[in-house]
């Protein structure tokens, strides 16, 4: 099929939290759409949504519905993607996907633009998105890694509610109302909604996000651990994560303890880096009080960095404060980002 008249991009999972922002990204980015096809489960088809004026209905997604399709962004959990992404592919599609499904799959590229957009060549079919906290943090790692050289990463993370999906931001606000009224609430939602028990997310931290695994890390953290290796291309990279709720709607925040190979370098040097690196918005002036926060990050594609210091004990350690918009650059901008960049690099036409 001949490009000229644009590219045939379907969103599954279209009425989410993150399927919303990726419709919202095309949209911006001015990506050239020929046809746009919205597909969700079937609790969702039949909503109306406005794309760049026009009114499309979102359908029930069905192996047949990605026949002619060019790019299809998943977003609709991981048992979706794993069952309707192999017949994308089978129907000529390259999917992104933003679920964990496909992501430590030997044949899967796992892309960040700015750190392994090459690899995007050795694709089967599909691409994974990574999670949206290993995002931030490879944006920026890698140029610290280049540059440096990298050996340990020790990241603690403060995240926003809407990486678990419009419930969960639905439970965040009825429950903060709930609160201050004085009235009763039930936790239904967070920590993780299959799991046995649910806590309240308001006016609290809950040192849980996905379910916990036998090492007794959750499964968010592994996938920071082992999504950052992958990434990276250092399977030898210490990496050890934690992971924190906190009852903010959109925006992570990451306290990232890291070491580097050279010695003697300062904080100077480590800021002028990331100043000029990819992606990166630096916001680092204590004597003005200017660092990064989730509130003002959303609605933006970059990462912000700040808090840059320098270990104490340590001449090769160092602090660094990152914080990004989970449901874009961790994962709708990501997603439409490996997109253009199939684009560029011919591998779409
Ligand atoms: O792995 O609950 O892409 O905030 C990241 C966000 C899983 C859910 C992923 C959350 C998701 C997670």
């Amino acid at each position: 099929m001949s490009k000229t008249n644009g590219i045939h991009v379907a969103v599954v999972g279209a009425t989410g939290a993150v399927g919303e922002q990726m419709i919202r990204t095309l949209e911006s980015r001015d990506f050239p759409i020929g046809k746009l096809s919205l597909l969700s489960s079937p609790r969702s088809a039949g909503k109306i949504v406005n794309f760049k004026g026009q009114e499309i209905e979102v359908e029930v997604a069905t192996p047949e519905k990605f026949e002619g399709v060019d790019i299809a962004l998943f977003s609709a959990g991981g048992s979706v993607s794993k069952e309707l992404a192999p017949e994308a592919v089978k129907r000529g599609a390259i999917v992104v996907d933003n679920t964990s499904a496909f992501r430590m799959d030997e044949s899967v590229p796992l892309i960040v633009p700015e750190v392994n957009e090459d690899v995007l060549h050795t694709h089967n079919g599909i691409i994974a998105n990574p999670n949206c906290s290993t995002i931030q943090m490879v944006v920026a790692l890698e140029p610290i890694r280049k540059l440096f050289g990298l050996n340990k990463v020790i990241v603690s993370t403060y995240q926003a509610v809407s990486g678990a999906g419009v419930a969960a931001i639905n439970e965040l606000n009825e429950q903060s109302k709930a609160i201050l009224n004085g009235s009763e609430f039930t936790p239904e939602i967070l920590p993780v909604k299959g799991d046995e028990k649910h806590y309240q997310i308001a006016f609290n931290a809950i040192p849980q996000i996905d379910k916990f695994q036998d090492n007794g890390f959750t499964f968010e953290e592994m996938k920071m651990i082992n999504e950052t290796k992958k990434i990276m291309s250092m399977p030898e990279l210490q990496v050890a994560a934690t992971c924190v709720r906190l009852p903010v709607v959109t925006g992570h925040s990451e306290s990232v303890y890291f070491e580097v190979n050279d010695a003697g370098i300062s904080a100077e040097q480590m800021k002028s880096l990331l100043k000029d690196s990819p992606g990166i918005v630096l916001e680092d002036d204590p004597e003005n009080q200017i660092y990064p926060m989730p509130a003002n990050c959303v609605g933006k594609n970059d990462v912000f960095v700040g808090r840059i210091r320098k270990d104490l004990d340590n001449d090769k350690g160092f602090h660094m404060w990152v914080v990004s918009d989970n449901l874009l650059k961790g994962a709708a901008w990501n997603s439409v980002q490996i997109a253009e960049s199939l684009l560029k690099l011919g591998i779409v036409k």
